[in-house]
């Protein structure tokens, strides 16, 4: 893979690594990006669904909405970004990886230190009560799930206009102002406040990989444009970082 002698040299020395994922790097995995064509629900934005005031109005169609990806979510499997990503962090001190995702797809392919900044799908929690549970200590018979108090189950994600939680929030910006490499992978550069995770680092210093299937609003900010499929690039972006490192 071409790689410019500053890129090179950015690997070389990389000392603390950040990293932003979003649903690109699932795409391989078969999960639908938000911003996919296709699809049963390509009809309705993310915004629309992804609300407490639509969660409100009508449960039902957005548990049908969060089930199916579920069932999309619990049948596939990690791909080659997820684990050269997981390989990479055993192998280094500082390496910090944010996702906006939550599919769980990173924990499974073995990463460790993971940020998740909009939660995590495979979790509900109470409106009632705040109690956290696991998708299999739920039934679904097609409704809405309740709590053990009763109260109404929602998923455990960050939705359109709620505030992120704030310690996921601060360990991402304060990886994103250590980093000196940052690697913002499938993800749209769309959605606040993640999008400016990226900027910050490069205003922080830091010289900014940008591996996309397109250019994005991030893309002319970008030190490097890696243009590609995830799965392909990152595997030899490490080897790219591990050759570097011998010299
Ligand atoms: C908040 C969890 C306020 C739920 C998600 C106007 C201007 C700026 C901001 C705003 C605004 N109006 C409103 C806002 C705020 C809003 C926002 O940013 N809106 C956007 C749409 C303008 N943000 C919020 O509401 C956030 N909260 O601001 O709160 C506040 C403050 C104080 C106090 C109270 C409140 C909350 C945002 C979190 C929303 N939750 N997800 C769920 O998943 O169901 S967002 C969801 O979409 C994802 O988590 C992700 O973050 C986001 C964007 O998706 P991407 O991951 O980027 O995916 P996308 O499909 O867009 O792009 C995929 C990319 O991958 C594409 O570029 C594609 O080309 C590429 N790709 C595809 N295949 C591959 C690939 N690349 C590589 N390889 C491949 N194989
Ligand atoms: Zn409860």
């Amino acid at each position: 893979m071409f790689l410019s002698e500053p890129a090179r040299e950015a690997l070389r020395k990389s000392q603390n690594i950040g990293i932003l994922t979003g649903a690109g790097i699932s795409a391989e995995s078969g999960i639908p990006t938000f911003r996919a064509k296709d699809g049963l629900w390509s009809k309705f934005k993310p915004e629309e669904l992804a609300n407490i005031q639509a969660f409100m109005r009508n449960p039902k169609l957005v548990w049908e909405w969060y089930q199916y990806r579920r069932n999309i979510i619990t049948e596939a499997e990690p791909n080659l970004g997820h684990h050269a990503l997981a390989q990479w962090e055993q192998q280094h001190d500082n390496f910090t990886l944010i996702t906006q995702n939550v599919d769980g797809l990173h924990a499974r392919a073995g990463s460790q230190n993971i940020v998740e900044l909009h939660g995590n799908i495979l979790r509900n929690r109470c409106l009632t009560c705040g109690n956290v549970s696991e998708i299999e200590e739920v039934n679904f018979k097609g409704t809405v799930p309740l709590c053990t108090c009763g109260g109404m189950l929602r998923p455990d994600v960050v939705w359109f206009g709620e505030m992120l939680p704030p310690e996921a929030l601060n360990a991402a910006f304060s990886a994103a102002e250590n980093a000196d490499i940052f690697l913002s992978v499938g993800t749209s550069a769309l959605v606040h406040p993640a999008a400016s995770l990226p900027e910050i680092a490069k205003s922080s210093g830091a010289f900014l990989f940008e591996i996309n299937l397109e250019p994005t609003p991030l893309t002319p900010y970008a030190d490097a444009f890696l243009e590609g499929p995830s799965g392909e690039i990152l595997p030899k972006l490490l080897t790219q970082w591990q050759t570097e490192r011998t010299k």
